[in-house]
């Protein structure tokens, strides 16, 4: 999965990367960079490390986030196809950094309810580049009367400034308009991040209002002392977690809203190469989740040997869960659970 951090110029974007990461990527940076830092975490899931003690794989292999970073919005121009604008779009999913802080730098105190809207304005009005361009252009082409009425919609839509993200579309339209990756389309996860003694302050109420009549998820965040965390070995971070009365890390804490946000579960594959975890939407089916390992799976599909991960677990692998009839066959239309270890069979 790829999450884009996004946000005004100053709002945390590369402290929240950092936090995020573990990395150190230099904060507080006016450089002129258009193009965004590119980091790789691993989904943390003590799920492999159970099925790894009874496999006892050559490795583990975790499910990945990864993050970008990216610069501030650039002042609006004409031509909006920026590289940071097009690495937005290959984002499957957006995370804007708002800034709840003081900063001392900063000309004005932290609004966090007007950044919220005025970002959102800004995928809008990007959104609304995009359409008015390809509007123009179908005028001179026939036959395409249906993306045109569907792009006439969406306008509508924008210019009353709602995104996209909160309107369904029928399957056909979605198909039509997933070529567009339009951003406010994105689902968009708010990183609302707090000063250092606000850490524990409930969020304030037209913050939660706002975000909750948008359908927004929200992760409140420290940027400068997780970021100092993260910097820490995994070993030492929670003594650290606990002093701020926090269970989990800002990474934790952001893959796990995440994954709930975007309807997520894991499955996963167990052998003596490799226990690894594999992401899917919930209500994915066998045949579908077998195309992420290989499309030939999916191709040659036969049928999926199913066991629950608690059944796994408790009678220690595969050959005890046959034993005591805990593995399943299940055909390509079998709606995969959260844990499921699987076994493909297929021919080609
Ligand atoms: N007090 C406080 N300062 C923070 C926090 N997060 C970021 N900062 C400070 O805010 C300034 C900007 O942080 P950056 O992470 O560089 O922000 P950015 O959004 O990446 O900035 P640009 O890339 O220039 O748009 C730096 O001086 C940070 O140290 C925080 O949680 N608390
Ligand atoms: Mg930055």
């Amino acid at each position: 999965m790829k999450v884009g951090l996004v946000g005004f110029a100053r709002a945390g974007k590369t402290t929240i990367f950092n936090a995020l990461t573990g990395l150190s990527a230099e904060v507080g940076g006016f450089e002129k960079k258009r193009e965004a830092a590119i980091a790789v975490v691993k989904v943390p899931d003590l799920r492999i490390d159970a099925l790894a003690e009874i496999v006892h794989p050559e490795r583990n292999k975790y499910a990945e986030v990864t993050f970008l970073d990216f610069p501030p919005p650039e002042e609006r121009k004409a031509g909006l196809e920026t590289e940071a604008l097009v690495q937005m779009r290959e984002s499957e999913a957006l995370a804007q950094v708002v800034r709840a802080f003081d900063d001392p730098l900063a000309t004005t105190p932290p609004d966090p309810l007007r950044d919220l809207r005025a970002f959102q304005v800004e995928l809008i009005l990007a959104d609304l580049a995009v359409i008015e361009k390809r509007l123009e252009r179908l005028k001179r082409e026939k036959d395409k009367e249906r993306e045109k009425e569907l792009l006439e919609k969406c306008q509508k839509i924008l210019e009353q400034e709602k995104p996209l993200r909160n309107v369904s579309f029928f399957a056909e339209e979605q198909l039509l308009l997933s070529g567009f990756a339009f951003l406010s389309q994105k689902p968009l996860l708010i990183v609302y991040n707090l000063a250092e003694d606000a850490i524990q302050d409930p969020l304030p109420p037209p913050i939660a209002e706002y975000t909750t009549s948008e359908g927004l998820t929200i992760v409140p965040i420290c940027g400068k002392v997780e970021m100092e965390i993260a910097q820490f070995e995994e070993e030492e971070r929670g003594a650290f977690l606990a002093d701020l009365g926090l269970a989990d890390s800002a990474r934790d804490r952001f893959i796990q809203r995440a994954y709930a946000m975007l309807n997520l579960i894991s499955f996963f594959t167990a052998g003596p190469m490799e226990a690894r975890a594999w992401t899917i939407t919930r209500g994915t089916t066998a045949v579908k989740a077998a195309s992420k390992i290989h499309s030939d799976i999916e191709r040659g599909f036969i049928r999926a040997e199913v066991i629950a991960y608690d059944d796994y677990i408790r009678y220690r692998g595969e050959a005890g869960c046959r034993d005591v009839g805990k593995m399943r066959l299940e055909g390509k239309e079998y709606v995969m659970q959260d844990g499921d270890v699987v076994h493909f069979r297929f021919k080609v």
